[in-house]
């Protein structure tokens, strides 16, 4: 048995394992994770968010409107990458610009409109690419 008869029976294995590969990859990393907000007895819309290197999580979360909503932000790692967390909708009463610490920060506000409001980490190092284009960016869901 020569080894380009080998190649050949093999090849087509490869090409198949390299597409399966390639597509649970793409799968793990195009998978959001939701959150809806419960409201606690107070009233308030809670939200627990982690932003580190270089990821959100929860990435989607789902908030009611006109109700007023508390994210607690934090990181996990002690690393020296700065990160921070922005929304910029202040067409719906929402504007954050917080810097995310390993001690927890609150922020609060009230959605007025519904709609899909993106939150992402506006970090860059030099020419690097930027973290929103690592994946530190999500979706804020204001529902009904
Ligand atoms: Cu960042």
């Amino acid at each position: 048995m020569s080894n380009l008869f080998l190649y050949k029976m093999i090849r087509p294995l490869l090409i198949i394992s390299t597409i399966v590969i390639a597509f649970s990859l793409d799968q793990v990393v195009g998978k959001e994770k939701e959150y809806y907000a419960a409201t606690n007895d107070k009233g308030v819309q809670e939200v627990e968010i982690t932003g580190d290197n270089y990821y959100f999580s929860p990435d989607h979360i789902i908030v009611k409107v006109n109700i007023p909503v508390e994210f607690k932000i934090k990181k996990n790692s002690v690393g020296i990458v700065p990160h921070n967390l922005i929304v910029d909708a202040l067409e719906a009463g929402i504007f954050i610009s917080e810097s995310i610490k390993i001690e927890p920060r609150v922020i609060r506000f009230t959605p007025t409109k519904i709609g899909k409001y993106s939150f992402y980490c506006d970090k860059r190092l030099l020419f690097f690419k930027s973290h929103r284009e690592k994946g530190m960016e999500g979706m804020l869901e204001v529902i009904r």
